[in-house]
């Protein structure tokens, strides 16, 4: 590892609520801001809590738009991070999407060349909400980024849903079948935005990668 570890104090300054700003709002590829800084990037199905997890991780509940409506984010979502050093990224959702079918297929496939094509992508944070797991949409994601050498990392989402049995076994089961993923990060994450658990961890990640 390049630098020490942060202290929790250290990491918490580093996310303090002021320190993300919205910059841009991306539909179509065109948009994209130069690829001259790193960045990250949160994806994920629909409503598996990428919104909330941003917030959490920069303990500003305002930051990312957080709704019950499944396919609420429409666009990529630039953030600035460290005084517009890198950018983090909030992504529309893939699977099932209340939103007109047309534009579902316009936002996926701008998500897709994103992931596909974008140089300074350090690393996506792949979120799977820890009632579910790794569903089938989730996979084809997974191999997608393999095939193309993309690194990611999978979050656990909602861990305040479930039993601290069941989590544990979904952790397991989770943990098991990345082995098989050449561009997955052998850590899995599991975290809370309700609960704010797991987010020190979530910002290590970040801060490491950034
Ligand atoms: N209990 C619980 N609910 C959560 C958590 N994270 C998100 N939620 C809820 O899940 C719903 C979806 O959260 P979002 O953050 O908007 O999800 P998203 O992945 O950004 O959704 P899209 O942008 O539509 O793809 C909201 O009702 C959140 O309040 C969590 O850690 N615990
Ligand atoms: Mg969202």
């Amino acid at each position: 590892m390049d630098h020490p570890a942060r202290t929790p104090e250290e990491l918490a300054r580093l996310f303090h609520a002021g320190a993300a700003q919205f910059v841009l709002g991306v539909a179509g590829l065109e948009q994209l801001p130069a690829a001259d800084r790193p960045e990250c990037a949160f994806i994920g199905r629909s409503n598996v809590g990428k919104s909330s997890l941003l917030n959490a991780l920069f303990g500003n509940s305002t930051l990312a738009r957080v709704s019950n409506t499944p396919g609420r984010t429409q666009q990529l979502n630039f953030f600035n991070f460290q005084d517009g050093t890198a950018y983090i990224v909030d992504v529309p959702g893939y699977g099932y999407a209340k939103a007109p079918e047309r534009e579902v297929r316009q936002w996926q496939g701008v998500l897709k060349n994103y992931l596909l094509g974008r140089v300074n992508l350090r690393r996506a944070f792949l979120l799977i909400d820890a009632r579910h797991g790794i569903k089938a949409n989730d996979l084809e994601m997974m191999e997608m980024l393999d095939t193309a050498a993309v690194a990611y990392q999978i979050v656990l989402t909602k861990a305040d849903k479930i039993s601290a049995a069941t989590l544990e076994k979904v952790l397991a089961e989770t943990q098991a079948r990345i082995k098989k993923h050449a561009a997955a990060a052998p850590e899995v994450l599991v975290t809370s935005s309700e609960k704010s658990a797991g987010i020190e961890n979530l910002r290590a990640a970040v801060a490491q990668i950034l």
